[in-house]
Formats: C-alpha cells, structure tokens, sequence
C-alpha cells in the first residue's frame, strides 16, 4: 500500500525536527453546526490536520461533520476510529490502526482483516499506526473497550522497544496516547527517549491542556501533537496552542527573537 500525500506531510515534519498540531473532534460531542466555527479557528492556527472519531459514536453525525468541516478549510481531515465501522469516505486519510500495547488479538489483526475490503474499496490514504497506550492516571475508555492494560507512565523503556518492534513491522506512524482526558499526560522523558530512536514520525496526545506542556512535548520530540478535549472545553485555546507550536518549531529552528 502506497502512502500519500498526508503521510509525505508527517514524514517532512520528522525530518526538519518540527511538530504539527492536530484537533481531534469526536462527532459525540460537537455537532456539525459547531464545525464552521471550529474550522474557522482551525483555519487562523497552526492546526494542520482534523482528526475524528470516537471510542462509541452514539450520534451517527461523522459523515455530516466532515462534510461541513470541509466545506469551511482545506486543513486535511485524518479518521481516527474507535471501530472499523468508522470508515467514512468524506475523508482524506485513516490511521490505520494496530494496539501494539494490548496483547488482544483482535484489535492486532482481527478486525483489520474483517475491515479490509471496506477500507481498501474506501479510497482513502491509509496511514498504518503503531498505536501505543500509555497510563495517564485514569481509566480510559479505549482500555475498557480494548481490554488491554497502558503501558505504565514510569516505563519509557517498553513504549521505546514496543515503538521499535512497531517500526519493524513496517508501522508508518506511531502514536503513544495517554487516552482522551488523561489526568496525566506523557512525560517530555518519554516522548523524548522514543522520538530520538525512531525513523518514522511520532504522533502523542492525551491529557495536554497547557501552553506549557505542549511546548515542552514538541521540544521533547512529538511531530504531531493531538489535542481534543482542552478544545471541546474552550475552543479559543487553539490559537494558544498554536503559539506555542510556533514557538517550539522556531526554538528548534535556531531562529532568535
Ligand atoms: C485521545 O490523544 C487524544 O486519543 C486526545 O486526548 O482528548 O485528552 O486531548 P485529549
């Protein structure tokens, strides 16, 4: 399976040393009459991509939010999908996703046979995702679902050699992820020890509600930071944490004020 242009995007971020910033918008908890809006402050930022999905989607609306947020920006739409049954063609690209921290077979292979024809006659730029839980204080609705244990906080060393068996396996991405509203996010030595061992681009999100903590994970080495709940709680952070995107990237860059 070839990759496109998205993932080119990703690849280019790792190889300047630069983060991007996604917004993860669960279609549960904004409706497609709040995406215009989310798409014009997306559009003012530093947002490079949209991601959406969800751990259930009760609302049945994903469609129609990817629709409208489209009809307002150009900023790529990503699924990020809590079931195979969340494949929506209104989209740009999948990360096609394998939970290489959980020992269930089914969410390593499983599903992803039973999806296959559907994601392949999708049309979609498949993104294959080394997806990585990482213990982030609380229960988190992905380990419910997946009955998988994280990897624990204090343990870089797993998330480093499970990254790596990733990016053997040929993972195009992979995303360590303290899960939505984690009370903790992954610490800077962890992003740190695994972005400075890997080829491939590093995604990392939960629980990231700072200016502070995002610079701090981009300095660390995310190349794509993804951030839903501190928006869904207060929108106009989003250009907050763009700056402090910027901010990291110029840092990175050598560039001085
Ligand atoms: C969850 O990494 C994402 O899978 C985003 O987490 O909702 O806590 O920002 P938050």
């Amino acid at each position: 399976m070839t990759t496109g242009a998205i993932y080119k995007s990703l690849q280019a971020l790792k190889a300047a040393n630069r983060s991007g910033l996604a917004v993860l918008a669960d279609p549960d908890k904004i409706d497609p009459d709040g995406m215009p809006r989310l798409a014009e402050l997306c559009n003012e930022s530093e947002v490079g991509y949209l991601l959406v999905g969800g751990s259930l989607l009760m609302a049945h609306r994903m469609e129609e939010c990817i629709r409208v947020f489209k009809a307002h920006s150009n900023i790529p739409v990503i699924l990020f999908p809590g079931s195979p049954a969340q494949v929506a063609r209104e989209a740009d690209a999948l990360l096609y996703l394998s939970l290489l921290s959980g020992r269930n077979a089914e969410l390593l292979i499983g599903q992803h046979v039973v999806s296959a024809p559907l994601v392949r006659a999708s049309g979609l730029e498949i993104i294959s995702t080394g997806y990585i839980l990482i213990d982030g204080g609380v229960p988190t609705t992905v380990s419910y679902i997946s009955n998988s244990t994280p990897i624990p906080a204090d343990k870089p060393d797993i998330a480093l050699c499970t990254a790596w068996a990733g990016e053997m396996q040929g993972k195009h991405v992979i995303y360590l992820d303290a899960g939505s509203g984690a009370r903790t996010p992954i610490s800077a030595d962890m992003v740190r020890m695994v972005s400075s061992q890997l080829i491939v681009p590093l995604l990392v999100g939960g629980g990231i509600r700072t200016a502070e903590k995002m610079y701090e994970t981009c300095m660390a080495g995310a190349n794509l930071v993804i951030i839903g709940t501190a928006f869904e709680k207060d929108p106009m952070l989003i250009a907050e944490m763009s700056a402090a995107v910027r901010a990291a990237n110029d840092r990175q860059a050598g560039v001085k004020y």
